[in-house]
């Protein structure tokens, strides 16, 4: 067998790149709606998720089509500002209804949820207030995630607190490139990252303390590792090190700047060296309750860097000429699920759950009706069987989440790259399963063992 038999088979989305509906039934704006509308949007085409895959409206359909697929967990985030519109007063009912109603569709049709409470889409209000620079977002994150958790932990389990803070931070509020594009210094986003630990740790608390049943708990960051060059014990040793050093033009998209605070208690070697006073003073109690136990280690990974490249580089460019790459030019890099499982289990000594990995493709409809993605099908064979190797070496592996379910709006390059195995026409909002969603049905129904055949 080639995963356990409780492997968890999944695929995801987020509330801003799918659900449209952005200012229907009492929803608030989120920092999305409000800079994607701006004049001074640097998306795509100034693309917006005004509409996106309409799964407001949609959202018994693409059950079934999750059904369909087979898979066992739906990851989806919740959209705070649809709850509580400015993200800290009132409750909408009509919000909440909704993915009460997602909840109870999901489970109707056998898929665990999996709820992200956080995927990047701020609530409006809370910004004007100066977002995660203000030290109340704590509180208002705390009393958000409580409400969720009143409202839907007698049927969800599984629990991620935030996704990606290095990119909401360092893209959203470091290089601008995505909302609120601000350009911040190091002060300012180094104070950010204690508020988005606390709020990350007292969300953490505040589902154990409240939560209607046993819960699992991760939260699901991203950033570069490194893959030895070879298997010797030094190469390996050089990349664990290079996955976790402390750089200071790279810190924010790393691993260790986020996950060593929360997972181990402290700031990666180095930094607080480096920063000096710009790092503000944490109390005791602040770190226990921002390294509070998590069950799993969520991680976003879709490729991993070769051991020659510089760690202060912020994405994966190999630099090797003629490289394999998808249609938005990440490299692909099968083994970076193995080694990235292997290290973060090694350091971090959680179970390994991958919450995001996938492949863009130029997808479109053929003449046959149908849509062919063998370059989809292809990266993910490859990247299972790295996963494949962690778990054959013993190293406790909670499931794997295909990222996307279905095409959406992918932020700041909007809708010109797909990634779902299930495809969009945005015109006529008709879905298509693709060849990969076919494929993917009987990789789980096999649970992983057809990846092995040729
Ligand atoms: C995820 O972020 C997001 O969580 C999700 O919402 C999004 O739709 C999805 O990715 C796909 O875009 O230039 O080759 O070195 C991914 C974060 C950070 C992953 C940068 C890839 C380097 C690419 N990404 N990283 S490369």
């Amino acid at each position: 067998m080639a995963f356990s038999k409780d492997f968890i088979w999944g695929v995801a989305g987020a509330s801003y790149q799918v659900e449209g509906a952005w200012n229907e039934d009492g929803k608030g704006p989120s920092i999305w709606d409000t800079y994607t509308h701006s004049r001074q949007s640097p998306v795509k085409q100034h693309d917006t998720g005004d509409i996106a895959c309409d799964h407001y409206h949609h959202m018994k359909e693409d059950v079934a089509l999750l059904k369909e697929l087979g898979v066992k967990a739906y990851r989806f985030s919740i959209s705070w500002s649809r709850v509580i519109p400015d993200g800290f007063g009132e409750v909408n009912p009509k919000g909440l209804a909704f993915y009460s109603d997602l909840v109870d569709e999901l489970l109707a049709n056998g898929v665990e949820p999996m709820i992200t409470l956080y995927h990047w889409d701020l609530p409006q209000a809370i910004h004007d207030r100066g977002g995660w620079l203000n030290p109340d977002i704590v509180t208002w994150f705390e009393r958000y995630t409580k409400i969720i958790v009143d409202a839907l932990s007698d049927r969800v389990k599984y629990w991620i607190t935030i996704n990606e803070p290095q990119i909401f931070i360092g893209l959203g509020c470091y290089t601008g490139v995505h909302a609120p594009f601000l350009k911040l210094c190091d002060r300012d986003v180094i104070l950010m990252s204690k508020h988005v630990f606390l709020a990350h740790g007292h969300a953490v608390r505040t589902i154990r303390e409240y939560a209607k049943q046993s819960s699992k708990i991760g939260f699901a960051p991203t950033g570069p590792t490194f893959i030895p060059d070879n298997e010797s014990a030094e190469a390996i040793e050089e990349a664990r090190k290079k996955s976790f050093a402390f750089n200071p033009d790279g810190y924010l998209f790393s691993n260790s700047w986020w996950a060593d605070p929360i997972c181990l208690g402290k700031f990666p070697d180095g930094a607080k060296e480096f920063f000096g006073d710009l790092i503000p003073d944490f109390t005791e109690e602040e770190w226990s309750i921002i390294r509070s136990p998590l069950d799993f280690y969520g991680c976003n990974i879709y490729n991993a860097s070769r051991d020659e490249t510089d760690i202060a580089a912020t994405d994966a460019k190999n630099g090797l000429v003629g490289e394999p790459i998808t249609a938005i030019n990440w490299p692909i890099t099968p083994d970076a699920l193995y080694w990235s499982a292997r290290f973060f289990y090694e350091r971090y000594q959680l179970p390994v759950l991958i919450t995001e990995n996938g492949c863009a493709n130029t997808d479109y409809v053929f003449l046959d009706g149908k849509v062919h993605d063998p370059q989809r099908i292809d990266y993910t064979t490859r990247y299972l069987r790295g996963y494949y190797r962690a778990s054959k070496e013993n190293i406790p592996l909670v499931g794997y989440i295909y990222w996307s379910f279905m095409d959406n709006f992918e932020w700041g390059i909007g809708y010109s790259a797909r990634f779902g195995l299930v495809h969009v026409n945005y015109q006529t909002q008709v879905r298509t399963i693709k060849d990969s969603g076919y494929w993917y049905r009987d990789v789980i129904a096999s649970n992983g063992e057809i990846i092995w055949k040729e």
